[in-house]
This record gives structure tokens, C-alpha cells and sequence, in this order.
């Protein structure tokens, strides 16, 4: 039967298991649309192309999957660019589609012209303008291939009347198209490891570690080492396992960030975690990762081995000596406990009358959700609200923008995992800031029955910003950090959608099991304290004396009118 490219195009697709396109229709994309009209796949249309970037991210963040994105001539496909680089910074496989003007129209400087093959060039692993109808098959099957090789970002530019052309051949090789193998290690180097792994020592876990929380168990029974993670790493298991001690760095405890300087080995596993002065000034590292650009980067490293982390686990149990000595672990236990209770302190609704302290929304829902929910962080002050309170149950996932870190991507994310399973819980937590950007999103969720449940961080400001002037010892730009917003319940009703508000802590926890027990989508507005500091489990004294530099010039302003 013939077929057009776009068609030829959307069976490959649909022969991978693609089961969404996240786009914004138009022109160049008439093509394509009508092809993917007539599969299996669904067409979920958002209200910004940065929308459909984003939501294929999460989705393949989630999964490992490949997700896909289109967007149409010129600026249609611009928009999608931002999104692009939460797949690409979160090394997860995306397809984005850029429609183009008709290969007549290109070189003469015709409306809505870009070069999407430059412009989409820094983002993608791969990009290629599908300039003939013969070119197709291969250039398809090699976008794809790239994709998942990485993981990451490939582009294709459509001009219109190449996809709307008879298709010239077949794709071939499909089945060569999904996540890659894992990685088993050389011998000698898991020996070198077994070897190594004699002292006191600590077992930092990344998101590589996915699948390998038993095997991460086992490991740290042998050898009596705590185990400490990445943000990323943070959903690998359930927050009270005594085995799992929490984050480092400012998703993190003071008992982890000793653990790591004091060690005297640190394990580190499927992770590329960037922030080098928290890792250990001292100890000796040795680095299991199955990407072998990463081993090394961040701190002196005596040790580099490449391999997942699954299948170099498996052989290492079977080679190391197990340990008997819990001097250590028992430190960083009793630590761990007292941080622990520091943060449900932090976290108690009666800690004032009147006001919201933000802590108490993240430990709220925390407590409501699912145990097998799925969060979605965004950026700002709220990650560190969310992700030091959430008490993941170790069946719940957590994603965010943790590699790129941008503001606004939470709730586009969250449309896309919610599209994968509308009957599964997906909580994305926001800044007003971050919700601001794309609030435009939660109309898509309530176009296509998404029920996601979104829930606001409401301090009026961009808070972060504030704790940034000060810690250089600047003084806040309050005219350009603080805002208006509107009632963001009432905006989530006028939308079609649910909305809570929470401006009083005896209305918190009724507003949020509300929003999570409404079928559809809905948004908890929680008005929340803009003076909170976030904990410093690792604070330069500097930075306190800037604080207070800031504070002091504050007042002064405060005074005399600035
Ligand atoms: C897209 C993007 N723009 C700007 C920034 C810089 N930035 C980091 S945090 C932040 C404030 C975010 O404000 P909000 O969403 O209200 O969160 P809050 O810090 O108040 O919790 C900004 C502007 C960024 N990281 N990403
Ligand atoms: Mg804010």
C-alpha cells in the first residue's frame, strides 16, 4: 500500500510503542498531524510548544523510553527548544519534529524563516532536515538510533512537501530501536574494586542505580556502609530504610555531608553528582558509572570503572569480604535521627497561627499521596522544600529539572507522565514563579483529562533570588523578585478545573486531600511564608557574615526610602 513519508514516519512510531505526540498543529505539521489522526498514536495538543517539549521529557525521563514532540514552521518550533534541553541535560530520549516551509520557499529569506538544524544543534545529539522522500527510512531510523544511544535529544526538520510526498521504501532495522544493554564490567576492574573496599566507606547512589535497590541493600548489609544519594537517586528507596541515610548537599542532611567528608572511601555509583565541594576533601573515590566521560570529573578519583550499575553490584557481591564493624554507620544512624526530627520540627502546621511555612506543604502531601504517586519538582526555593520533606515510599518516582534547572518545567512535565496512566497519582509542586511561566499548561491537563494534581509554593516572589543576593551580600532587588499573582483556585475553577486555596495552616491539609481525591485536575493555592531559610548542612561561615550584611543594609534601606 503506498504511504506518505509522514505516514512512513508515524508506523515506525507506532512500531516502537510511541503512544503520544505532544504538539501544537499548524501549516508545515498538516501533514504529519493527519498521518498520526489516523494511527494508534494520540495527539495531545498543548497551549505552548515549550509545553510539548517538556511533557516528552518527563515522559521519557520516567520511562527510558522514547517520546516525541512537534512543533511547526519557524517560531512554533523555536518554542520548543527550551523544553528540549530537560531531555537532553537529563540524558532521556526525545524526539522533537519541526515542521518546515516547502523546499521551494527555503533560501529566500521567506516569513517565519529559521535554520532548525542550527537552531536546534546545541540541544540535539542529532538533527537532519529530511530533504527528499528517498532520504526518509535511513534518516529516520538513524534519529531514533541516536536518541536512544545517547540518551538524548534528535531533531528532524520536515519541509511540508517532502513529508506530504509518496514514501520511497521502508524502514528497516526497527527492532534495533530501544534503550541500550546495560554494561557488565571487566573482571579485573570489579576485583580492583572488591579489592579497594576495606575501610570505612560510604555508597553514594545516582539515578544509573535504577533498578539495582536490592542489589544497593545488599551491598551496604555486607559492608556496613550507609547509603547516601543524589537527588536523582533520592526515589531508589523508601526514605525510612535505615540503609538509606538521604542527600547530599542542600537536598541533603548534615549527617550525610559528614558521612562523606569523613569516610575514608567513598563508593561513588551511577552518579555524575556536579557539586564538588560537598564531595570528600579526603577520602579516597572510586567511581562505577556506565558512562565513561563522567568517571573522575568531579573530585580526585583513585578509581574509574565502566559499567551499569546492576550487573558490576552483582559481581561485586560475590567478591567482596563482609564487614562486621558498625562504629561508623551507627554515627551517621544517630545523626540521620536527629536531622530527622529537625525536619519534622520544621515541619509542624502549629509552628505559627497564622502562617504557612512551606516545609509543612511539602511534608503535607507528602503525607496524603499515593504510595505509588509520581512527583514532579520544580525549581527554586520549593525543590528544596520538596525534596527535603517528601518521605518517598520507594514505589513513588520523583522527576524534576535536577541536571538543567529551570523554573517552569514541573507542570508540563507532569501533563506528559499523566498522559502515560491518567489513573495514576502525579503531583507537580511549584513556585508561583515557575507555575506563572506555563500556566497556560494546566488548560492542556484539563483538555485532555489529565488529572494532575498541581500544587503552588505561593510566596509572591522569585524566593530563591532573594537567598542569592544575599548570600553575596547584596542587597534584594525587591521590585524585580516580588509580584502580583491571582487566586490561583480560582483560575484553576475558571479553567475547568479544581482549585483549593490555603492561606492558614488549620486549611492546609484539608485543601490538599481535596485536590487529591477530585477526579480531574486541580490546584492547591498555599499561600506560604517568602522568609524562610532553607537548612545549610554544609555552611561557609563567609556566607552566614553575608547574610547578615544583607539583612543590616535591608533595614537601612528600609529606612531611609533606598
Ligand atoms: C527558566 C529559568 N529562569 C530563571 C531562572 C533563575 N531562577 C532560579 S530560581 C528562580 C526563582 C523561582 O521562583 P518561584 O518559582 O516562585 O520559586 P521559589 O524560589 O519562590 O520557591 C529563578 C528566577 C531559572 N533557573 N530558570
Ligand atoms: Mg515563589
Amino acid at each position: 500500500m503506498s504511504q506518505t513519508v509522514s505516514e512512513l514516519l508515524v508506523g515506525v512510531l507506532e512500531q516502537i510503542g510511541v503512544k503520544h505526540v505532544f504538539g501544537l498543529i499548524g501549516d508545515s505539521l498538516n501533514p504529519l498531524a493527519d498521518a498520526v489522526r489516523q494511527s494508534k498514536i494520540e495527539w495531545v495538543g498543548v497551549r505552548h510548544e515549550e509545553g510539548a517539549a517538556l511533557a516528552a521529557a518527563g515522559q521519557a525521563k520516567l520511562t527510558g523510553q522514547l517520546a516525541v514532540c512537534a512543533g511547526t514552521t519557524g517560531p512554533g518550533s523555536t518554542h520548543l527548544v527550551a523544553g528540549l534541553y530537560e531531555a537532553s541535560r537529563d540524558h532521556a530520549p526525545v524526539l522533537a519534529l519541526s515542521g518546515d516551509m516547502p523546499r521551494p520557499m527555503h533560501g529566500t529569506d521567506f516569513i517565519q524563516t529559521t535554520e532548525p538544524d542550527l537552531l536546534f544543534r546545541d540541544v540535539s545529539l542529532y538533527t537532519e532536515t529530511i530533504s527528499s522522500p528517498a532520504q526518509a527510512p535511513a534518516v529516520i531510523h538513524q534519529a531514533i538510533a541516536a536518541a536512544y544511544a545517547g540518551p538524548g535529544v534528535a531533531h528532524l526538520t520536515l519541509p511540508q512537501d517532502v513529508i506530504s510526498a509518496k514514501a520511497v521504501g521502508a524502514a528497516a532495522s526497527v527492532a534495533t530501536l530501544k534503550p541500550r544493554s546495560e554494561i557488565t564490567p571487566g573482571e579485573t576492574d570489579v576485583a580492583e574494586i572488591a579489592r579497594r573496599l576495606d575501610k570505612a566507606g560510604v555508597i553514594m547512589c545516582g539515578a544509573g542505580c535504577r533498578g539495582a535497590a536490592d542489589l544497593l541493600g545488599a551491598l551496604s548489609n555486607h559492608l556496613k556502609a550507609p547509603l547516601v544519594h543524589s537527588v536523582r537517586g533520592k526515589e531508589l528507596m523508601a526514605y525510612d530504610d535505615p540503609r538509606w541515610m538521604g542527600g547530599l548537599g542542600m537536598i541533603g542532611t548534615k549527617a550525610v555531608y559528614n558521612a562523606v567528608q569523613q569516610c575514608d572511601l567513598l563508593l561513588m555509583i551511577g552518579t555524575d553528582y556536579p557539586y564538588s565541594n560537598f564531595l570528600p576533601a579526603k577520602g579516597t573515590v572510586i567511581q562505577i558509572d556506565e558512562r565513561a566521560q563522567v568517571l573522575g570529573r568531579r573530585v580526585p578519583t583513585v578509581l574509574g570503572v565502566t559499567g551499569s550499575a546492576r550487573p558490576t553490584l552483582k559481581l561485586l557481591l560475590d567478591k567482596v569480604a563482609a564487614k562486621t564493624d558498625t562504629k561508623f554507620w551507627d554515627k551517621v544512624t544517630y545523626e540521620r535521627a536527629k536531622w530527622d526530627e529537625m525536619l519534622t520540627k520544621q515541619a509542624d502546621l502549629k509552628r505559627s497561627k497564622d502562617r504557612i511555612h512551606p516545609q509543612a506543604v511539602a511534608r503535607g502531601v507528602s503525607d496524603l499521596a499515593r504510595p505509588d504517586a509520581i512527583f514532579v519538582f520544580d525549581t527554586g526555593l520549593n525543590t528544596l522544600w520538596s525534596a527535603n520533606w517528601i518521605r518517598q515510599t520507594g514505589s513513588q518516582r520523583i522527576i524534576g529539572s535536577f541536571n538543567n534547572a529551570a523554573v517552569g518545567t514541573a507542570l508540563a512535565q507532569a501533563n506528559g507522565v499523566q498522559a502515560l496512566d491518567r489513573s495514576r497519582q502525579v503531583i507537580a509542586l511549584i513556585g508561583d514563579g515557575g507555575f506563572n511561566m506555563l500556566m497556560g499548561e494546566f488548560m492542556t491537563a484539563v483538555h485532555h483529562r489529565l488529572p494532575v494534581k498541581v500544587i503552588i509554593y505561593n510566596n509572591s516572589a522569585l524566593g530563591l533570588i532573594t537567598l542569592e543576593a544575599e548570600s553575596v551580600g547584596l542587597v534584594p532587588f525587591r521590585e524585580a523578585i516580588e509580584f502580583p499573582n491571582p487566586d490561583f483556585a480560582a483560575l484553576a475553577r475558571a479553567c475547568g478545573g479544581h482549585g483549593f486555596m490555603a492561606r492558614k495552616p488549620n486549611e492546609l491539609m484539608a485543601a490538599i486531600a481535596e485536590a487529591l481525591a477530585v477526579d480531574g485536575p486541580a490546584i492547591v493555592d498555599a499561600v506560604v511564608t517568602a522568609d524562610e531559610m532553607p537548612n545549610m548542612p554544609h555552611v561557609e561561615l563567609e556566607q552566614v557574615g553575608h547574610y547578615a550584611v544583607a539583612k543590616i543594609k535591608e533595614a537601612v534601606l528600609a529606612v531611609t526610602g533606598g
